[in-house]
């Protein structure tokens, strides 16, 4: 009987050594690769997953652009499976992650490089979303960045960037959403992720379940921690609004900058927490920008026409779960 339980574990260690050498994953370098080439059909492809905030942001890019593109959805473990995790896509990005947008078969890493990249490279019709003047240019940038997802840990990073405080404030949505998924479709996530404490998250949010997040100590941690840095980069962009007297954070110029903010807010709506932070008295300057940018084509081009349904049961989950612990809902008001 030993033995035969010895031999599982043997032959299963061994399965699990024959495919990790076919799923190679490691961290790779922003910004294009030309040295490596992928297949395409069309000029820009963009690999990308309906969820995903920075997939959001390119999207939205991409459509300001007016930039006809391919397009391959890549299932994340939140939509439903690991497919970031498969030999295929693990081709196209051994970092696992998602957006990648491909250009002649050249593929682009890191979301914030890919929009630059986009907006040098699409043409001299399209619109321009990068200003003439440096230094403007280099405030654009600095706003891009504060909207950024950066780095492995962004939790680690929240007072660099609203960016980075959306996963914290994304996890009552992710422990609504991962409810519907099956705990061994996590267990590729463990076997297989190049950043094993993703996939141990999902699994801790498995178990604990949305009616009982609120006890377990870490996450409620990272939540107000999240709602007190995005409320300090909020406060910086109701003065930005107020200094330049304009629409949009550069004033009148549409830019690569608003393309970022965009996502941040639309994930609000979706974590169902925008009111924490909008609306009423709060922020006016930035919850009328908020309404211009869901206003424009691109949002419903970008966002709107990819609302994913696995989405949409997580936030409605979500809400139910507020309605009926009012301790909860106190949580994710900070
Ligand atoms: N800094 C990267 C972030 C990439 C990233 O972490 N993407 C997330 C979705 S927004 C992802 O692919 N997660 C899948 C996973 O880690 O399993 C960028 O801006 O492109």
């Amino acid at each position: 009987m030993i033995e035969s339980i010895g031999l599982f574990f043997f032959l299963c260690g061994m399965a699990w050594c024959w495919e990790s050498r076919r799923r190679k994953t490691f961290s790779v370098r922003p910004g294009l690769h030309e040295e490596i080439d992928l297949p395409f059909d069309q000029d820009f492809e963009l690999y990308h997953n309906d969820f995903s905030l920075c997939s959001k942001k390119v999207r939205v890019c991409l459509a300001e652009l007016n930039v006809d593109h391919g397009s391959h959805h890549i299932d994340l473990i939140e939509t439903r499976s690991y497919e970031n995790l498969s030999r295929e896509f693990l081709n196209v990005n051994p970092a696992g992650t998602v957006p990648v947008l491909v250009h002649r078969g050249h593929p682009i890493y890191e979301s914030h490089e890919q929009i630059r990249y986009a907006a040098d490279h699409c043409g001299e019709e399209a619109p321009r979303l990068v200003p003439e003047n440096s230094d403007t240019v280099e405030e654009m940038n600095l706003w891009v960045e504060r909207a950024s997802l950066t780095g492995d840990d962004p939790i680690a990073a929240m007072a660099t960037s609203a960016g980075n405080c959306i996963p914290g404030l994304t996890l009552p949505l992710f422990s609504a959403m991962v409810e519907k998924i099956p705990v061994h479709r996590i267990l590729t996530g463990l076997l297989f992720h190049r950043l094993r404490v993703r996939p141990i998250i999902f699994l801790a949010m498995k178990i604990v379940g949305i009616r009982r997040l609120r006890h377990l100590k870490p996450a409620v941690g990272v939540i107000r921690n999240s709602v007190r840095y995005m409320k300090v980069h909020l406060d910086a962009l109701e003065l930005k609004l107020e200094e330049n007297g304009g629409v949009w954070i550069l004033g009148d110029m549409f830019s690569l900058a608003d393309v970022s903010w965009v996502v941040i807010f639309d994930r609000m709506r979706e974590a169902d927490c925008a009111d924490v932070f909008l609306g009423g008295d709060l922020r006016p300057r930035v919850t009328a920008y908020r309404d211009r940018l869901f206003a424009r084509a691109s949002y419903a081009k970008g966002i709107w026409n990819h609302e994913h349904p696995a989405v949409r049961r997580g936030t409605e989950r979500l809400q139910e779960a507020k309605r009926i612990d009012p301790q909860l809902r106190a949580l994710l008001a900070g």
